[in-house]
C-alpha cells in the first residue's frame, strides 16, 4: 500500500450549486474534522494533505449566468486549478484524493487524471449521469454537466470559459453505476453516445458483484488501466447518507456503496479518488454525523481497508 502516496486536497466550490443550496463546500471540512487523514495514516498511507483550496470569490454580479450555465466563471476556474494541482500530484505518482465540494469538481479532477494518465477509465458512481449539455440542462447547474464537458459534448471551444477542458474522456471509457434519476435529454445522449450505465435497476437484477465485475469488463477489460473513481454520495440511498443536495430514493445500500470502493481498489488500477457532494447545510446534525462516517469510510475502503 506504501508504494504510493495519498495526497488528499479538498476543494470548495461555494457558488457552484443553486444559490438556494449553499453549504456543499462545508463537506470536505467535516470529512477531515472526523478523523479521515489519522484514519488514511493509520492503514499506512502517508497523507500529503494540501489543505482546504479556497478561491477568490467572484461574485454574483460578476458571475452572470452564460446561457443557462450558473456561475460559470467561478466554477470554471475552480476546476481549472483542481486539474493542475491533480495533475501535478498524480505524475509525481501520488494517488490524487478530491473531497468536495459538489460534482462539477470532477471536471477538473478527470482532466487532471487524464493529462497524467491519458488512458485511464472512470467510474462513477451517482444516482445522476452529470452528463447534462449546456443545451439539455433545466436546472443551469454545472454539478450536473461535468461529463459532457469532459466528453466535448458542448463542443467546449463554443464556451470560451470552458475552453481549458480538453475533450479527453471517450465514450467507452466511462461506466455509471447507480443511475436513477436521469433527465430526458441524459437518456438520449447516453443512448446516441452508446455509454454503458448500471442503474439501480440492473443492481436489483443481478446483485453488486456481477455489476461491477461486467462495469471494470467494460471499461477495463484486462484490468490493466488506471481507474479513476468519482463517487457522488447521493448514490447511496438517502437513508444511508441523507445529507446531500439532491438525495433520490431507492439508492444502493451502505454494503453496496462499499463493495464497489473494495472492489474496485482490488484491482490495483486506482490512480485517483473524488468523495462529493457531501452538504452538511441539509439536515440535522445525526444525519450530518452518518453522512460524513459513511464518506470517511467509503474513502478507506476505496484506498484499502479490508473486513479481515
Ligand atoms: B449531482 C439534474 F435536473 N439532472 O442537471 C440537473 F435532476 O452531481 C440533477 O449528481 C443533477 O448531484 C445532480 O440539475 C448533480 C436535475
Ligand atoms: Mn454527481
Ligand atoms: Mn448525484
Ligand atoms: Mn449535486
Amino acid at each position: 500500500m506504501a508504494a504510493s502516496d495519498v495526497h488528499s486536497g479538498d476543494s470548495n466550490t461555494k457558488n457552484a450549486l443553486s444559490v438556494d443550496k449553499v453549504g456543499v463546500d462545508e463537506g470536505p471540512i467535516h470529512l477531515v474534522e472526523a478523523g479521515l487523514i489519522d484514519q488514511l495514516t493509520g492503514m499506512d498511507w502517508k497523507v500529503n494533505f494540501d489543505g482546504h483550496h479556497q478561491f477568490e470569490e467572484i461574485t454574483a454580479e460578476d458571475d452572470p449566468p452564460i446561457g443557462k450555465l450558473k456561475n460559470p466563471r467561478f466554477v470554471s476556474r475552480v476546476c481549472e486549478s483542481v486539474a493542475k494541482v491533480v495533475e501535478g500530484h498524480a505524475k509525481k505518482g501520488e494517488l490524487p484524493v478530491t473531497l468536495g465540494g459538489d460534482h462539477s469538481l470532477a471536471m477538473g479532477t478527470i482532466s487532471g487524471t487524464l493529462a497524467a494518465y491519458p488512458d485511464a477509465c472512470v467510474i462513477w458512481i451517482d444516482a445522476h449521469a452529470d452528463i447534462n449539455t449546456a443545451e439539455t440542462t433545466d436546472s443551469g447547474n454545472i454539478h450536473g454537466m461535468p461529463v459532457s464537458f469532459l466528453m466535448g459534448l458542448n463542443g467546449n471551444n463554443n464556451i470560451p470559459e470552458f475552453s481549458w477542458v480538453k475533450p479527453a474522456l471517450k465514450s467507452n471509457r466511462i461506466v455509471y453505476i447507480g443511475l436513477r434519476d436521469v433527465d430526458a435529454g441524459e437518456k438520449r445522449i447516453l443512448k446516441e453516445n452508446g455509454i454503458r450505465a448500471f442503474s439501480m435497476h440492473e443492481v436489483d437484477k443481478y446483485g453488486i458483484g456481477k455489476v461491477v465485475e461486467s462495469a471494470l469488463d467494460h471499461v477495463n477489460p484486462n484490468r490493466d488501466r488506471p481507474i479513476h473513481l468519482s463517487f457522488d454520495v447521493d448514490a447511496l440511498d438517502p437513508s444511508v447518507a441523507p445529507s446531500t443536495g439532491t438525495p433520490v430514493r431507492g439508492g444502493l445500500t451502505f454494503r453496496e456503496g462499499h463493495y464497489i470502493c473494495e472492489a474496485i481498489w482490488e484491482t490495483g488500477c486506482l490512480v485517483a479518488l473524488d468523495l462529493m457532494e457531501v452538504n452538511p447545510s441539509l439536515a440535522d446534525a445525526a444525519s450530518v454525523q452518518q453522512t460524513v462516517a459513511v464518506g470517511c469510510s467509503l474513502v478507506r475502503a476505496a484506498l484499502g481497508e479490508t473486513l479481515l
